[in-house]
C-alpha cells in the first residue's frame, strides 16, 4: 500500500496548480462521554494519500513551478503516551509506511513555521514563489456542518487572506473513483470476511429467537477471520423491518413465517464490503416469498449483466426501475407503468470502497477500475416481505466482474445450506 499511496500523490499532483499545496488534517476521534473517546476511524482521503491510519496527522503537499515536495508532521512520543495509549509511529515507520522521504517528517510543533515560510518566502522557496492556491478539504460532514479543515485552518485563512482556497475533495473523489490492484485486493478481503459472516448466520439461523444474536454471528465470525470491523451499522430486518431501508434496532423476535434482509459489511484495512441478502427464517421460501425473491434476483443479475465501460449511473438505474416494473407488475402489485416507487425507493447502487458509499462522481461513465454495488430491491410493506439482493462489482474492459460471486444467492442452494445445518 505504501506504492498505492506515492502513485495517489503523484496522480494529485499532476491535477493540481502551479504555486499551491494541499493540506489535509487525519484528524482525531470525537470525545463520547467522561473520560471516553469514539474509536479513531482513519480520516478517508488522509489515509489515501500516505497509507497511515493514525491520528494528529498534517500531511502538506507543495507544488512550485519545477518542484513537488511532501511534508508530513506528526506527534512526538512521550512516557505517558506509550505507557496509557501505546506508541506513536516513528518518524522512520511513518517514512517506511507512506514514502515520504524522512527529512520532510518533522513534529507537529514545526506545522506553522514551515507553512509560514512556504506563504512568505519568494524566490527561495520550494515552490519558487509565494504560495497562491491553497486546496482544504471543503467535504462537510452534513449540509448543516462546516468542514472539518476550515475549522482546523481559520488561522491561516486569517494570517494569510490573500491565498486562494479551492476544494481538494473534488480531487481526491475523482483519483477515488478508480481503484488501483493493491485497493481491489483489500475489497475482496473484506468480502472474503463477510462471506464468512453470512455462512456463519446461515448455520446459525435455524436457533435464534432475535435479530440481535444473528448481527452478533455476522461480528463473531468477520472478527475470527480477521476483519477489523463492520463497515456500517450492519442490517438484520426481518419481516417488515426489511421494507425500511435503514432499520439497525435489530431488536425483533424472530417469526419463523418471515424472510430476513441482512445488509452488512466487513471492514479490510478500512476498505469497505456491502452485501445484502435476503433468507427465509422457517429455511424454505414460502410460494410467495420466492416468487418476489426471485423477480428481484432475475433483475440483479441483468443489471449486473449491463455493466461495462461507458455506461452511466442513469442508464442503469433507468433500467432497474424499468424491469422492476415488469416485475412488479408480474406480482401482481402493479397494473400499468407507473408507481413503482411505492416498492422500490432507492436507487441501484453506489460506489465502494474506502467508504461504504464511496466518493465519487455521480455522472461519470463507467470505467475499469470502478467498484460498484448492484442492489436492487422490492419492499412490499402490506405483506410484510422485504427483499434486496447485493454484489459487489468490479468493471473491467470485458464488463462486469462480480467480486462476491461466491456468496450464495441462488434459492435453491439457500434453502439446502439453511437445511444442512438445522
Ligand atoms: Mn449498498
Amino acid at each position: 500500500m505504501k506504492e498505492h499511496a506515492i502513485c495517489a500523490r503523484k496522480r494529485l499532483y499532476e491535477r493540481m496548480e502551479k504555486k499551491s499545496a494541499a493540506l489535509l488534517f487525519s484528524g482525531s476521534a470525537p470525545h463520547k462521554t467522561n473520560d471516553q473517546s469514539y474509536h479513531y476511524t482513519p480520516q478517508r482521503n488522509f489515509l489515501y494519500l500516505t497509507n497511515l491510519p493514525e491520528e494528529n496527522m498534517i500531511l502538506l503537499m507543495t507544488k512550485g513551478d519545477e518542484e513537488e515536495k511532501t511534508y508530513l508532521f506528526i506527534e512526538e512520543n512521550t512516557e505517558r503516551r506509550i505507557k496509557w495509549e501505546g506508541a506513536r509511529l516513528t518518524k522512520e515507520e511513518a517514512h517506511e509506511r507512506s514514502g515520504i522521504p524522512l527529512e520532510q517528517i518533522h513534529y507537529l510543533d514545526r506545522f506553522a513555521r514551515t507553512f509560514g515560510s512556504l506563504v512568505q518566502h519568494s524566490g527561495r522557496s520550494a515552490i519558487g514563489g509565494p504560495l497562491e492556491t491553497l486546496y482544504l478539504d471543503l467535504a462537510p460532514r452534513s449540509v448543516k456542518d462546516t468542514p472539518e479543515s476550515l475549522k482546523k485552518t481559520k488561522d491561516i485563512r486569517r494570517n494569510y487572506p490573500e491565498l486562494k482556497i479551492k476544494d481538494l475533495n473534488s480531487h481526491t473523489a475523482y483519483l477515488r473513483m478508480f481503484k488501483s490492484e493493491a485497493e481491489i485486493d483489500k475489497i475482496k478481503q473484506a468480502i472474503h470476511h463477510t462471506r464468512k459472516g453470512l455462512s456463519n448466520i446461515l448455520a446459525n439461523l435455524s436457533r435464534r429467537t432475535h435479530e440481535y444474536q444473528l448481527q452478533a454471528d455476522f461480528l463473531h465470525a468477520i472478527t475470527l477471520s480477521g476483519s477489523e470491523g463492520t463497515a456500517f451499522d450492519t442490517i438484520a430486518a426481518s419481516g417488515k423491518n426489511a421494507t425500511v431501508l435503514h432499520y439497525t434496532d435489530n431488536k425483533d423476535p424472530l417469526d419463523k413465517k418471515d424472510l430476513i434482509l441482512f445488509d452488512l459489511g466487513a471492514l479490510h484495512e478500512s476498505y469497505a464490503a456491502d452485501i445484502s441478502r435476503t433468507f427465509p427464517l422457517s429455511g424454505k421460501y414460502s410460494k410467495r416469498q420466492r416468487e418476489v425473491y426471485e423477480a428481484v434476483l432475475r433483475v440483479q443479475k441483468e443489471t449486473i449483466k449491463k455493466v461495462r465501460p461507458d455506461m452511466t449511473w442513469k442508464d442503469l438505474n433507468a433500467f432497474a426501475k424499468e424491469r422492476l416494473t415488469k416485475e412488479a407488475q408480474g406480482l401482481g402489485l402493479l397494473e400499468g407503468d407507473e408507481g413503482i416507487e411505492k416498492y422500490y425507493y432507492h436507487t441501484v447502487g453506489h460506489f465502494l470502497g474506502l467508504d461504504v458509499h464511496d466518493v465519487g462522481f455521480i455522472n461519470e461513465p463507467f470505467r475499469k477500475g470502478m467498484v460498484l454495488t448492484i442492489e436492487p430491491g422490492l419492499y412490499i410493506a402490506e405483506e410484510g416481505i422485504g427483499v434486496r439482493i447485493e454484489d459487489n462489482i468490479l468493471v473491467t474492459d470485458k464488463g462486469a466482474l462480480n467480486l462476491s460471486e461466491s456468496i450464495p444467492k441462488d434459492p435453491d442452494e439457500i434453502e439446502r445450506i439453511i437445511g444442512e445445518s438445522s
